[in-house]
């Protein structure tokens, strides 16, 4: 996979070189190059942005900056995609993956949320370029623009907070892809069981060495083991847990696919079926009208 970073903060990008993301990088599984939006400004104080049209607060990056760099790096410019900029190798062409479609991601408080299902998608792709804004957000003609030249544009949030740039959202989706590309988590099973897989749970709790530790004790059934009540307790865990940590998640349960042991931890944590659709218990219910067990009280 080809990803290229636009930012006008290269070296916040930096982290990229580490861990398991570098060793993508290294084994020529993830071909990443990052690089610095002002390459592509034409003014003296190579600059980026300008105030709202409208007026208002902060300042919007301009959208022919951010044209010239996203033609640059797509090899729309019919150029090499070579940039003019420090950072550039001599083998910095865009033209390596000729013809392969790209996929506009813009991070950005105002977009869709990153999820998992969102991370097995960009997997997929052959070309990811990143659009890393800062300030007020980008003009709204860069993501119409690219649409209507029939790009995929993906403008995404990674949580209800906000961020000063787009720099750290585009690691978290970097990292979140990259890990599933093939051949770099050395480990497919840890992709299939981990949190947010096709479970719709959260992981249960995981233990190591020593057995005791801080007076704290291992749970006796995972040095039983007895392989199938090992997988019941974690399965247990794994659903007293996400009904203590995410009742959106309870909800999305799809009642069928929970077996009557399922339904019993669900409902001593305060959940019932109501309708086909898992509710907290007492839901409609003037007699008990509990709220769900959560560790919040
Ligand atoms: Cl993608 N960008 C910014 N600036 N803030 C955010 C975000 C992105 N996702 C959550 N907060």
């Amino acid at each position: 996979m080809r990803v290229d970073v636009v930012t006008i903060f290269p070296d916040y990008l930096a982290a990229l070189d580490l861990s398991l993301v570098g060793k993508a990088r290294a084994a020529g599984i993830l071909d990443l190059r990052v690089h610095d939006l002002r390459t592509w400004t034409s003014d003296r104080h190579r600059t980026v942005d300008d105030t709202p049209f409208g007026g208002g607060a902060g300042m919007v990056m301009r959208p022919d900056v951010w044209g010239r760099a996203i033609d640059a790096v797509t090899g729309r410019d019919g150029g090499t995609g070579a940039d003019v900029a420090p950072d550039a190798g001599p083998d910095d062409d865009a033209a390596a993956h000729p013809g392969a479609p790209v996929h506009l991601v813009v991070p950005t408080p105002s977009g869709a949320t990153f999820t998992q299902r969102t991370a097995e998608e960009l997997a997929r792709e052959e070309h990811l370029v990143v659009a890393c804004g800062r300030y007020e957000g980008i003009d709204a003609r860069v993501a119409e623009h690219y649409r209507a030249a029939g790009v995929r544009v993906s403008e995404l949030s990674i949580g209800d907070y906000v961020l000063n740039g787009g720099e750290v959202a585009a690691l978290v989706v970097i990292e979140a892809v990259a890990r599933l590309l093939p051949g770099v988590v050395g480990n497919p099973e840890s992709l299939v069981e981990e949190s947010h897989g096709a479970a719709g749970l959260l992981e249960y709790p995981v233990y190591t060495k020593p057995p005791t530790w801080a007076d704290l004790t291992v749970p006796d059934v995972l040095l039983s083991g007895h392989h199938a009540r090992i997988h019941r307790w974690r399965r247990d865990e794994a659903l007293r847990r996400t009904a203590a940590r995410r009742p959106d998640m309870v909800r999305a349960l799809e009642v069928a696919a929970l077996d009557r042991h399922d339904l019993e931890v669900l409902a001593e944590a305060g959940w019932g079926v109501r309708d086909g659709r898992l509710e907290p218990a007492g839901t409609g219910d003037a007699t008990a009208a509990a709220a769900p067990a959560g560790e919040a009280g």
